[in-house]
C-alpha cells in the first residue's frame, strides 16, 4: 500500500517534470466573436418562446489570475447570481472591478456591449487582452428567459503551455447550460422562486436537474454556441542574416539640475543586466509582474538573480546571451558593452535600477535591431521611469514596505504624485545600439551551433569591451547602498 503511493507521487513527481510548462510572455489582445447556436432548430422543445424568444444577456467576463468567476460545485457570487436570473451584470462588473483594483487577481473586464444576443446572432471583435500574469479567461451569460440558468466559459487558458507562445486562434465549440443553484424552477418561463437555502453551480444535463433540456431528441445538449479567439497583435518576424556586434552605450543624464524634485545623494544607476533573445523571450514588460530577478533589481540594484534567471533561458529559440556592466553614477556617467545578435536572436532588453529608490528602473524591453531593412546601424532612445509594482514609496529612498498585494510593472507618469512623478517624462538615461562589424555570415540552420560558439566569445569579449566610467566601477549596488547608509549614520551622528 505504502509502496503504490510512493510510485504513484514519485510518477506524477516525473510527469510533472517531464511535461514542460513555459509561460507565455508579455501582453496579448484577442478578438473574441460569440456565435448564438440556440434555436428551436437546433434545440427543438429546449427554446423558449414565452414570456419572451430565447436569447444571451450581455456577455460579460474578464481576463484572470487563476480563479474563475464561477466553478462548478461552488455557490455563485452575488454577480453570477444576478447575470444568471435577470442578465443583468453591474454586480459582476463591481465584483471585477474589486478582483482588478484590490485583489490584483484580474486583469481586464471583457463585456460585449449591452444588448442582448439573440439565439443565432455573432457579435464580433469583443475585446480580450491577457498577460504572463492573467492568461485565463472567464465568461458568463444568461439563458434568457429562465430560472437561473446560463452558460459561458468556466475558465480557459489563452496560452499555450507546451510552447510558451500565446494561441493563434482558439475555438470552444461545445458551450452546455449551467444552472447557478439560486433559483427554483424547471422550466424558462417558471416562475421567480429562490432556492433555499442556495445550491450549488452544476452542469444542466439532459436528465439532470429536470428542465426543458430533457425533451430535446438528442442524447446530449447540442452546443448553444461558440466561441472563437483570434489574436490581434501576432509579433512581427524580420528575419535578418548574420552575426553582428553592436555596442550598447547607457548615458546616465539624471541629475538635480534636470529633476530637481528630491534629487537623492548618492544617485546612480546598479549594474545594468542586457541580454540579447528571440520574440519568445521577455525580461520584463508593461503590465506584467516583475520576475523575482527584476524585482532584486528595480528594489536594491542586485543583479545576480536576474543574471541567473536570463542564463536559464538560454537555449536555443529563448536567449542567446547576457552580459552585465559595473553601476553608473550620475550625472555624466556611462558605461558601453559589446553585444551579438544574429538571425532569430535580434531583440535587445536591459534593466537597472534609478537608485536609491523604492523600485524604480529604466530599461528597454525587446528592441528588435532587425528593422524591414535589415540590421540597424544607429538607434538611440531617451529612458523613462518604471515602477516595478513590488514595493510602495514615494521618495527616492530604499526601504519601504512590499506592494500586497503585488502590482504589474507600470511607466511612472507625470499624474504620479511621488517625487519622481513631476519628472516623469524627463530623460533618466539614454541607451544607443551601434551596429560594429559582422562576425560570421550564418544562416538559420546553424542556429543551434552559433548560440554555443557565442558563449565562448562573450567570455572574453564582454570583460574586454566593458568599460565603466568613474566612481561607480566595479561597485556593487548593495555596496554603493550601504555606503551611502553608512555615511548618512556618520553625518547622523556628527550632528
Ligand atoms: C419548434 O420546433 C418544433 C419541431 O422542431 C415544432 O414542432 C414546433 O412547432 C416549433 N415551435 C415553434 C413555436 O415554432
Ligand atoms: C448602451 O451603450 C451605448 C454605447 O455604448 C450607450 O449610448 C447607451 O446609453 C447604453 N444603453 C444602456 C441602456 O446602458
Ligand atoms: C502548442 O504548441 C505545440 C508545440 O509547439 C504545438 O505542437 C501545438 O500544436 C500547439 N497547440 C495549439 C493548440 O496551438
Ligand atoms: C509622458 O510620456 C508618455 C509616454 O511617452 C506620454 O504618453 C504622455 O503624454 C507624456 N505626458 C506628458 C504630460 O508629457
Ligand atoms: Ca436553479
Ligand atoms: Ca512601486
Amino acid at each position: 500500500m505504502v509502496g503504490t503511493v510512493w510510485l504513484v507521487a514519485l510518477f506524477s513527481l516525473f510527469s510533472a517534470a517531464y511535461s514542460a510548462k513555459y509561460e507565455c510572455q508579455g501582453v496579448a489582445q484577442y478578438g473574441l466573436t460569440f456565435y448564438g447556436m440556440w434555436s428551436n432548430m437546433t434545440h427543438p422543445n429546449a427554446f423558449p418562446f414565452t414570456p419572451k424568444i430565447g436569447r444571451f444577456s450581455p456577455l460579460v467576463g474578464a481576463s484572470l489570475r487563476s480563479d474563475p468567476l464561477w466553478m462548478s460545485g461552488m455557490p455563485a457570487s452575488q454577480g453570477v447570481k444576478n447575470v444568471a436570473e435577470t442578465g443583468n451584470s453591474a454586480v459582476l462588473e463591481q465584483e471585477i472591478m474589486q478582483r482588478i483594483m484590490s485583489a490584483k487577481t484580474a486583469w481586464k473586464q471583457i463585456k460585449s456591449g449591452n444588448m442582448t444576443i439573440s439565439g443565432t446572432e455573432s457579435v464580433m471583435n469583443i475585446e480580450v487582452e491577457v498577460t504572463k500574469d492573467f492568461p485565463y479567461v472567464s465568461l458568463v451569460t444568461m439563458l434568457a428567459p429562465s430560472p437561473d440558468w446560463f452558460t459561458g466559459i468556466m475558465k480557459v487558458s489563452l496560452c499555450n503551455a507546451s510552447s510558451g507562445m500565446w494561441m493563434d486562434s482558439w475555438t470552444i465549440d461545445d458551450i452546455q447550460p449551467w444552472d447557478a443553484g439560486t433559483d427554483d424552477g424547471a422550466t424558462f418561463d417558471a416562475a421567480n422562486t429562490a432556492t433555499t437555502p442556495p445550491g450549488y453551480i452544476t452542469q444542466i444535463t439532459r436528465n439532470a436537474p429536470p428542465t426543458n433540456f430533457m425533451y430535446l431528441a438528442a442524447s446530449a445538449i447540442p452546443t448553444l454556441g461558440k466561441m472563437m479567439f483570434v489574436r490581434q497583435n501576432k509579433p512581427t518576424m524580420n528575419q535578418c542574416s548574420g552575426m553582428y556586434y553592436y555596442t550598447v552605450k547607457f548615458e546616465a543624464k539624471w541629475s538635480q539640475a534636470t529633476h530637481p524634485n528630491g534629487f537623492p545623494s548618492g544617485a546612480h544607476f546598479s549594474p545594468l543586466v542586457i541580454a540579447t533573445h528571440s520574440y519568445k523571450y521577455k525580461m520584463w514588460s508593461d503590465m506584467t509582474r516583475a520576475s523575482p530577478g527584476v524585482k532584486e533589481v528595480a528594489e536594491i540594484g542586485a543583479e545576480g538573480t536576474l543574471y541567473s534567471e536570463v542564463m536559464m533561458m538560454k537555449k536555443p529559440g529563448f536567449v542567446s546571451n547576457v552580459y552585465k556592466t559595473g553601476a553608473v553614477s550620475t550625472p555624466g556617467g556611462y558605461t558601453s558593452t559589446k553585444i551579438m545578435v544574429q538571425n532569430m536572436y535580434s531583440m535587445v532588453s536591459l534593466i537597472t535600477m534609478i537608485a536609491p529608490s523604492p523600485d524604480w528602473f529604466v530599461g528597454v524591453d525587446s528592441y528588435d535591431l532587425c528593422g524591414m531593412n535589415g540590421w540597424k546601424e544607429t538607434v538611440t532612445m531617451d529612458l523613462l521611469p518604471w515602477d516595478a509594482g513590488t514595493e510602495n514609496g514615494l521618495t527616492y529612498s530604499l526601504d519601504n514596505a512590499a506592494t500586497m498585494p503585488v502590482d504589474v510593472i507600470m511607466r511612472i507618469t507625470p499624474n504620479s504624485n511621488s517625487e519622481i512623478g513631476a519628472h516623469a517624462n524627463i530623460t533618466f538615461a539614454t541607451v544607443t545600439f551601434t551596429r560594429g562589424e559582422m562576425i560570421t555570415a550564418t544562416t538559420t540552420a546553424r542556429t543551434t551551433t552559433t548560440v554555443r560558439a557565442t558563449t565562448t566569445v562573450r567570455a572574453t569579449t564582454t570583460e574586454r569591451t566593458t568599460t565603466t566610467d568613474s566612481s561607480a566601477r566595479g561597485l556593487s549596488a548593495d555596496l554603493f547602498a550601504i555606503l551611502s547608509v553608512s555615511l548618512l549614520a556618520i553625518f547622523g551622528v556628527l550632528y
